[in-house]
């Protein structure tokens, strides 16, 4: 059997208090018993100086014309994109916590147009696996409430939940990989949802890395 060339990318979307960062972590920690060199990326990268102005719109301490801090968005996976690519070469699998998928659910949610929104992604590196966690937005909001920042209220999680399911439907469409999780479930048993779709592609991935929507 061919050696495979590189690892998986993996990304984990949802809306806000669904789970993702306790899942993402409960991933790269099973992965690193495993014994599989594994990162964990956040997006967005608040470390960064395109991070620093996006964080500082989230906590509302700036305003941005809603196309100014989309292309922020976009501009700040792009910045990570060759770290992406080369650790992907190098064999250690990617964990992506957020993606291209919600930076066009968030601005489309305010009304910029769908394809304007899609087309700065266009060409990203493609995860080969996208685990969309799924949750009614007031069982989100009943774990403990939304906290402080800028998008973080039920009727903005509502609009949002509506644009992941119409981009999950193009992607099943067009044969990517969008795996729908639900993540109403005890942490434990999501975590093992999750292992059962990453789990198959670990070591197995040969073809070379994709790109977004190309
Ligand atoms: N968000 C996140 C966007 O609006 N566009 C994007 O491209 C990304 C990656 O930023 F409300 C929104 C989603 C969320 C906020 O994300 C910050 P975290 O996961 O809560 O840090
Ligand atoms: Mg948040």
């Amino acid at each position: 059997m061919a050696k495979p060339n590189r690892s998986a990318f993996i990304v984990i979307e949802g809306l806000d208090r669904s789970g993702k960062s306790t899942q993402a972590q409960i991933l790269h920690e099973r992965l690193t018993n495993a014994k599989t060199p594994v990162e964990l990326i956040k997006f967005p990268d608040r470390t960064t100086a395109i991070g620093k102005m996006i964080d500082s719109y989230l906590r509302s301490e700036s305003e941005l014309d809603d196309r100014a801090i989309h292309l922020l968005f976009t501009a700040n996976r792009w910045e990570l994109a060759s770290h992406i690519t080369t650790l992907l070469a190098s064999g250690t699998t990617v964990i992506a916590d957020r993606y291209a998928f919600s930076g066009i659910a968030f601005s489309a949610r305010k009304g910029l147009p769908y394809e304007w929104c899609r087309g700065p992604d266009v060409g990203l590196p493609a995860p080969d696996l996208t685990l969309f966690l799924n949750i009614e937005p007031a069982v989100a909001r009943a774990r403990g409430g939304y906290g402080e920042e800028r998008y973080e209220r039920e009727e903005v999680q509502r609009g949002v939940r509506e644009l992941f399911e119409k981009i999950g439907r193009e992607m099943q469409t067009e044969g990517s990989s969008w795996v729908q999780v639900d993540a109403g479930k005890g942490k434990d048993e999501v975590a093992e949802d999750i292992w059962g779709a990453v789990e198959p592609l670990i070591g197995s991935c040969d073809s070379p890395i994709g790109r977004l929507w190309d």
